[in-house]
């Protein structure tokens, strides 16, 4: 599945090679400068900034066209992976695509356990194989009232829910980020619990729309965007979509998430993508569509009930109240 072989148009082809091409030299000029430099010196604990990345994406082969894509403009992927929210990696938006560079991707495993029939463990290879990859472009909408549009790759996460069999107690499902200390920034230094964790409902975590995410953009995915392994839950608040997953666990009760043990007024467990339910320190009804370049080419654009999923996703919530259940 994995191969050196470029395809014959990459997404970085398709962007208009001038915006590549210039935010890339203006991009490298000021992290030469500032941006790395300070990102490391921000958290000195950290491994030296020094040296190459640990690991760069490799083009995935024979990736399907998933028949229900957006049809909406794609982000641009330079944006996609240098303006990103992973806590273990700073709180900046830029500091992700710096200091990931150092997260260890190889060799990766997830473990699947709890109330299920067939606990295992699945090596990086092996949930590349588990079914045919397909390119699926979802809206993305973070909680902060920004939305990237991303063609992601993977599969629904139902596929491997199946092969572990959850019992009847099954009712939910908890998902746990990798902690890598020295690698990552320290609980005290980001501000929130590590590691990371997130959780659905059984019905949730089972619909065709979650992702079980091994790549974007015709490639593995970026360590600042998750590598090796993330869910993509396009329904929901972006903090949903946990990255770099190294534990799934099905579970009896609603399992504790991270952003509500840090604010639990603020982050609900749902975290429905909602225009009418307004965060408590500002309006959820419209969200900052990144564009190109550093913010010329954003729009501002009304944010849809369940993110444009609604026909989808709606009938998993009937009765109940969604102001409550926020
Ligand atoms: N482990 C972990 N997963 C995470 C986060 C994080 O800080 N740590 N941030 C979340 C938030 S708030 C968003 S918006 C998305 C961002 O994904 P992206 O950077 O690939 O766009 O990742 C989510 N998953
Ligand atoms: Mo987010």
């Amino acid at each position: 599945m994995l191969t050196k072989t470029k395809p014959d148009l990459t997404y970085k082809d398709i962007t208009p090679k001038g915006i590549y091409m210039g935010r890339r030299n203006l991009l490298l000029g000021l992290l030469a400068t500032t941006g790395a430099v300070a990102a490391y010196k921000k958290f000195p604990n950290l491994v030296a900034a020094a040296g190459p990345a640990a690991s760069v994406p490799v083009p995935l082969n024979g990736v399907g066209k998933w028949p229900y894509s957006t049809t909406e403009t794609v982000t641009p992927i330079d944006k996609v992976t240098h303006y990103n929210n992973f806590y273990e990696f700073g709180t900046g938006k830029g500091d992700p695509a710096d200091l990931a560079r150092k997260l260890r991707t190889s060799p990766w495993s997830v473990s699947v356990e709890g109330e299920v029939a067939k606990p295992r463990s699945f090596t990086m290879d092996e949930i590349l194989k588990l079914a045919p990859l397909e390119e699926r472009i979802y809206r993305h909408r973070c909680v902060e009232a920004w939305s990237i549009v991303v063609p992601w790759i993977g599969y629904s996460f139902n596929v491997i829910a199946k092969l572990v069999e959850p019992t009847s107690k099954a009712k939910y499902v908890a998902f746990q980020s990798a902690y890598q200390p020295g690698v990552m920034l320290s609980s005290y230094q980001a501000g929130i619990d590590f590691p990371y964790v997130e959780g659905l409902r059984l019905d949730e975590a089972m619909h065709p729309l979650t992702l079980l995410c091994v790549g974007m953009y015709g490639e593995t995915l970026p360590n600042q965007d998750g590598a090796p392994l993330r869910m993509v839950i396009p329904w929901k608040y972006g903090f949903k979509s946990i990255k770099s997953l190294v534990k799934i666990r099905f579970v009896k009760d609603e399992p504790p998430t991270t952003w509500n043990i840090s604010a639990p007024s603020e982050y609900g467990f749902y975290s429905n993508v909602n225009p009418h339910v307004d965060h408590p320190r500002w309006s959820q009804a419209t969200e900052r569509r990144l564009g190109p370049g550093l913010g010329l080419f954003n729009t501002r654009i009304s944010t849809q009930i369940f993110n444009g999923y609604g026909d989808q996703v709606a009938s998993l919530y009937t009765g109940m109240d969604l102001r409550k259940n926020f």
